[in-house]
């Protein structure tokens, strides 16, 4: 419950277990040689991007700028293993659902264009214009808002443009993406708040911060190379780090660079997280408000006693709307409340905010810890409530760093991967492709799984991802997909969403960024936005995996041609041939952001969007940066009363995984083996329900709407997780989350607060 600092005998991120995993990932993709070269090229200025995390790329990278799970991502997808057509001749699409996602992957790359076959429920390889051929014919009678155009946050800027133009063109903004279940709490949140939506903090503020704080991330498992950040600023500079997590992960706690020989040799290791909160699960809006509450009441006192003002009243008098409203609301939420919703002390909350107090620049990370819950968009504006407060964004060291996950989700919305007309610039698409944009809203992620159940949706296309199985309420949606006209997936590996297909279904294999793109024009490069706002070039080194794979642009291109022909006088084939030339249209389309895109792509660091927070020009309808008051501090309105029977269950990643690319079934920080069919509960409620290590439960979604969800045959494991709150893992515990238990307001499935009773198993 209480701020706590750091004991030695505490897990840590890094160090030789690092190491050995990278060496037995490659190994275990027979790529040891091959691998261990290219990594050398990862997120280097010359290189390719990682296809991992999206943390910012150094303009003066580390020797190896890369982290163990960036390494794993790297070997999972330059596998020496491959699925030729032969496979799918040996299984059908029935046989193949029994798999486990692990094993559905593990078996290796796709190697060539696939149809499936529904009499012999199988799919077999078919030409790639036969594919694109036939795909534009099923598309071109729809009509065109019964198609959705899914987007996981993988695809470069060059293709995610191309994709977003070519749904346009046929007719819809149905642009549902990965980002839709993620950071959409962010980018629905900051807009209203600071009038950006994305986050502020670039590198550079990491040397000049004097506090930071951690809301809802697992830093060293979801963006590793954030820790030599971490790291540097704790050593050199000794900023306090100030940490909110129901779990104490071990990333956040202490360090060891693996790739620093004497720390790996002498076993030092550096202190992360100065304190550190075990909030409870979706108790952050009460924790900042605890904060607010102590600056706002610490500075009434200070100014009352002619002391000096814990706030920046020259800021907030410039650049804020709602401050009296805001303060107001503060002092009169009660203590009581609040450390009863964030299940934290009074001591403890106010210790944290006495540091950020002295802190002359101060900055918030935060990740699906926060955005994930029906309090999400409020949880994002607590955020910028406390750092206007201070006047903590804008200047250096301060600012607010959501942690994006894809390596380029960010950079999608950024070049008009979006279901909302209103973030387009239509004028400008009109202007270069002379059409009408249409205008009504499209489906977002949770809207399209609506449209699927009750038959809107007739097709969908998914550019990467795995849609069926990062949405909620599996036992519901399963069955909807064989009621579609047509299903295509344009994809890497195989998984389960291929195999829930619809009635006419194709697998559309691409190349991975990591690969060289050989076309008309030469080898291709890419490129993405990281989380700080920077743009990068992005070069494949390594030789494709089947002479059959083309590039997801190509693929794009095919399935455009094929689909809306000559509609908007593209020359597809030209941007094909040279990506350049797409990037000049992405800079004619969005010239204040990507001016001189081709030139500025291989600035070592990347280049960086501008952005009005940054300089204190505030986009928003008041003109300033607004203040919220929080709706309520219930964390849940779907959570019933506590009556000690139901829990509030958070599903997250574990270490050996990208979303649903299971790598291991291992998640060594935590100290779980072998197996991901947990559920971790507090010692205390394991007790009181009767409940001992190892038993085994189905876990049961308390929602009475005529559905039963459940997940059974977890083992019950006593974690140190605050009381009333469970924790399990992603997509595994997926049935349990209704598709109507979302964020108000971004629709972000509330992944993060499922209320559960279990049951034990016989
Ligand atoms: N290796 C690897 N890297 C990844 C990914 C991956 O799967 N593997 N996924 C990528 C993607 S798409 C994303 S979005 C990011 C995700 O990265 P994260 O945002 O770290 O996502 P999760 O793994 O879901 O972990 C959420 C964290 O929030 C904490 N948490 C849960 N509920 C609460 C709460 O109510 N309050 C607070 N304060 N904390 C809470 C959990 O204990 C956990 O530490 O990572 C990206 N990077
Ligand atoms: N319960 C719960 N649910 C969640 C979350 C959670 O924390 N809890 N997190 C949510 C979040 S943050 C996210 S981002 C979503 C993730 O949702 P998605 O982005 O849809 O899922 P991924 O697992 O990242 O997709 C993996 C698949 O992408 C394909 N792929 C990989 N690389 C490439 C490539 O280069 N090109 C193409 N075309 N395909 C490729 C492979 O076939 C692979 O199987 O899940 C969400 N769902
Ligand atoms: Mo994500």
């Amino acid at each position: 419950m209480s701020a706590q600092t750091e004991k030695s005998s505490s897990p840590t991120a890094g160090g030789w277990g690092s190491a050995k995993a990278v060496v037995s990932s490659l190994a275990k993709e027979h790529v040891l040689l091959h691998g261990a070269a290219l990594l050398t090229h990862q997120n280097k200025p010359d290189g390719y991007m990682c296809v991992g995390c999206s943390w910012a790329k150094p303009a003066h990278p580390h020797p190896l700028e890369f982290c163990e799970n960036g390494a794993k991502a790297t070997a999972w997808d330059i596998t020496s293993k491959t699925v030729p057509p032969d496979f799918f001749a040996a299984h059908t699409c029935t046989q193949l659902l029994e798999w486990s996602d692990h094993d559905l992957e593990k078996i290796g790359r796709l190697t060539a264009p696939m149809r499936w076959n529904a009499a012999t429920d199988k799919y077999e390889a078919i030409g790639w214009q036969e594919a694109f051929d036939d795909i534009g014919r099923r598309l071109q009678p729809l009509e065109p808002d019964s198609a959705v155009f899914y987007t996981s946050g993988r695809a470069s800027l060059e293709t995610s443009y191309m994709y977003a133009l070519f749904a346009r063109l046929y007719g819809t903004n149905n642009l549902p993406d990965s980002s839709n279940m993620c950071h959409e709490s962010t980018s629905v949140g900051l807009p209203k708040t600071i009038g950006v939506p994305v986050g502020t903090v670039t590198l550079e503020d990491f040397e000049h911060t004097d506090c930071m704080l951690f809301f809802g991330h697992n830093t060293g498992t979801n963006a590793p190379r954030m820790l030599h950040q971490l790291q540097d600023a704790r050593e050199q500079r000794d900023v306090p780090i100030i940490t909110f997590n129901p779990l104490r992960e071990p990333g956040l706690i202490a360090f060891r660079n693996p790739q620093a020989p004497a720390e790996m040799m002498t076993g030092k290791k550096t202190q992360i997280s100065t304190q550190y909160h075990q909030v409870k699960v979706g108790g952050d809006t009460a924790a900042l408000a605890g904060l607010c509450k102590y600056l706002i009441e610490a500075d009434d006192r200070a100014r009352a006693q002619g002391g000096v003002p814990v706030l920046d009243h020259a800021f907030i008098a410039e650049h804020t709307h709602g401050f009296e409203a805001f303060a107001e609301a503060m002092r009169s939420a009660s203590w009581d409340q609040i450390e009863r919703h964030a299940g934290l002390t009074r001591a403890a909350l106010e210790a944290a905010a006495r540091v950020y107090a002295q802190a002359k620049a101060a900055m918030v990370l935060y990740g699906m810890g926060l955005t994930q819950h029906r309090n999400g968009v409020q949880n994002v504006q607590m955020i910028t409530n406390l750092l206007l407060l201070r006047g903590n964004i804008g200047k250096p060291g301060a600012g607010v760093c959501p942690v994006r996950g894809h390596s380029n989700v960010q950079g999608q919305r950024t070049v008009g991967i979006t279901e909302k007309p209103d973030k387009i610039p239509a004028d400008k698409l009109k202007a270069l492709y002379h059409f009408d944009s249409p205008t009504s809203k499209g489906m977002n992620t949770v809207e399209a799984c609506e449209g699927i159940l009750d038959g809107r949706v007739k097709a969908f296309i998914g550019l990467g991802g795995n849609f069926a199985r990062a949405t909620p309420d599996h036992s519901r949606m399963e069955p909807a997909w064989a009621t579609l006209d047509l299903t295509v997936s344009v994809a890497t590996k195989l998984n389960r969403s291929h195999l829930l297909h619809g009635r006419v279904s194709y697998l559309l294999p691409c190349l991975s960024r990591i690969e060289i793109d050989r076309q008309a024009g030469g080898e291709q490069a890419v490129s993405v936005e990281d989380s700080t706002g920077c743009f990068h070039g992005s070069k494949g080194r390594s030789e494709p995996n089947s002479d059959l794979l083309l590039s997801e642009p190509a693929i794009v291109a095919g399935l455009a041609k094929a689909t809306v022909g000559a509609r908007g006088n593209v020359d597809w084939d030209a941007w094909v041939a040279d990506y350049a030339r797409v990037r000049d249209a992405i800079e004619a389309t969005y010239p204040d952001i990507f001016k001189d895109f081709n030139a500025r792509m291989w600035s070592p660091g990347g280049f960086h969007r501008p952005l009005g927070a940054s300089e204190r020009r505030w986009n928003t309808e008041t003109g300033k940066a607004n203040f919220v008051v929080p709706e309520t501090y219930d964390e849940d309105p779907d959570m019933p009363e506590h009556d000690g029977q139901v829990l509030r269950l958070m599903t997250t990643r574990g270490d050996s995984q990208f979303n649903t690319t299971i790598y291991a079934l291992d998640d060594r920080f935590r100290g779980i083996k072998g197996t991901r069919k947990v559920i971790m509960l507090n010692a205390d409620d394991m007790q009181r329900l009767g409940l001992a290590e190892k038993d085994v439960v189905t876990a049961c979604t308390v929602a009475h709407d005529g559905y039963d969800r459940e997940v059974s045959g977890l083992e019950v494991r006593a974690f140190d997780i605050p009381a009333g709150c469970a924790w399990s893992y992603y997509p595994e515990c997926n049935p349990l989350i209704p598709l109507w238990h979302y964020a108000k307001e971004s629709k972000v499935p509330a992944a993060k607060s499922i209320p559960i009773t279990l049951r034990k198993q016989a």
